[in-house]
């Protein structure tokens, strides 16, 4: 039995976290049966989700994931690309999730109006007396995390002329598509997907929305995706 752990819809996005849904379609692309379940965060060591338990086998961290399934089904989800495809493929993985998607953490976290009405959610469990201290431990946590990366030293335009950058490098790879690497969907895909998805959900107010807007293949390019791979109702709910 195999189960992702991760969470659902949350601010009009098939889920919060760009990592659970790469891990959940690149599953799908596996072909593994699996179930998906609410994370326990403090139940793992690294505290962060995705996390998989496969017949009792604990995997944490989406790229572990991915390993760990494609040697399991002795299947690659990249076999169709050539070595040189292969490394913008893992290239391009680490503009989106090493550098775009930490920016829109910035954008989500460090800005108060998009924190308010998202990630002070997570906290919605945690009793009202300690409610305001354990956001402000943990958002000034992330905020030093941004800050030692050194994402978090820049001004907000100066982030948004390197995220212009990178949303461009990535449609300008994708072109006609219709996914990264042409007809078939690939790895990046799911990593494409889960990065560009956040960073372009209005449910925030960020110059991020307008940066995917301003390519025209990309929203159509995320249509794609979520019309192969987005299963919204195969979460428990939030509030279960
Ligand atoms: N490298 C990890 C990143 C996962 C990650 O950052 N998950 C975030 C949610 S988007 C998390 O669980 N954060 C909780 C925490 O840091 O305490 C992966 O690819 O799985």
């Amino acid at each position: 039995m195999t189960t992702l752990y991760g969470w659902g819809p949350m601010f009009d996005l098939p889920g919060p976290s760009p990592y659970v849904m790469k891990a959940d379609i690149q599953m799908q692309m596996l072909g593994a049966p699996f179930t998906r379940a609410l994370a326990e965060l403090d139940s793992v060591a690294k505290h962060k989700a995705p996390y998989v338990v496969d017949d009792g086998v604990l995997i944490e961290d989406s790229t572990f994931i991915r390993m760990h399934f494609e040697r399991k089904l002795g299947k690659d989800l990249d076999e169709c690309l050539t070595p040189a495809q292969r490394g913008q493929a893992w290239a391009v993985e680490r503009l989106l999730e090493d550098r775009l998607g930490l920016i829109m953490v910035c954008e989500r976290w460090l800005v108060d109006a998009n924190f308010d009405k998202g990630p002070s959610q997570f906290f919605a469990d945690v009793p009202e007396a300690m409610r305001a201290q354990v956001i402000s431990e943990v958002r000034g946590g992330v905020a030093a995390s941004m800050k030692g990366h050194g994402i978090g030293r820049h001004s907000r335009e100066e982030r948004m002329l390197l995220a212009e950058r990178d949303v461009g490098a990535v449609a300008a790879m994708l072109g006609e598509g219709p996914f990264l690497f042409g007809a078939k969907p690939t790895a990046a895909d799911a990593v494409a997907y889960g990065v560009l998805a956040a960073c372009g959900t209005p449910f925030f107010s960020t110059p991020l929305v307008a940066l995917i807007d301003a390519q025209p293949n990309l929203r159509p390019y995320l249509a794609r995706m979520e019309a192969r791979f987005v299963h919204e109702a195969a979460w428990p709910s939030m509030a279960a």
